[in-house]
């Protein structure tokens, strides 16, 4: 029963991805949460980029791997933008908040994109694995595109 409870209450945190309810103490420390999620989850999307462009072979276990990273990793970044958190370590726009519908249909785009991936990877059918890496890539472009600063 202890287990079972603690397994949902881990499950509802990964399913909540765009609560406020992140405790962060700093703006800086939400800054820093974020860009470390974003970096190793474009780290481990890289690698899976090197086996779609075939300068690495393709394994399916290892692109599983990675991808099933990219999908945990993808769940974080959007509890760590609360109201206010520009800085100057940041590329983050000042439209993440003032368009935050906007903001967060992005994020869940590339969300929905990232898990289509993870079940391409897991079929492993390299064909099916380079449509959604494309559609993954094409939903960090266009948010990077709005709410990234250059
Ligand atoms: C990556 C990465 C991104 C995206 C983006 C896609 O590998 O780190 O931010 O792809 O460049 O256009």
């Amino acid at each position: 029963m202890k287990r079972l409870s603690a397994a949902l209450a881990f499950s509802s945190l990964l399913a909540v991805p765009f609560s406020a309810q992140a405790q962060f103490a700093k703006v800086e420390d939400a800054v820093k949460y974020r860009q470390s999620a974003l970096s190793v989850m474009g780290t481990h999307f890289g690698r899976i980029g090197a086996v779609v462009k075939g300068e690495k072979p393709y394994d399916k276990a290892t692109v599983e791997r990675d991808a099933a990273i990219v999908e945990t990793l993808s769940k974080l970044p959007f509890a760590a933008f609360p109201p206010g958190s520009e800085a100057a370590n940041s590329k983050a726009k000042a439209e993440i908040w003032k368009e935050q519908d906007k903001f967060k249909a992005a994020g869940e785009k590339m969300q929905s994109e990232v898990a289509k991936l993870s079940a391409a990877a897991k079929s492993g059918n390299i064909d099916t694995i380079k449509t959604a890496f494309g559609a993954v890539g094409q939903s960090c472009k266009a948010c990077h595109d709005d709410f990234r600063k250059k």
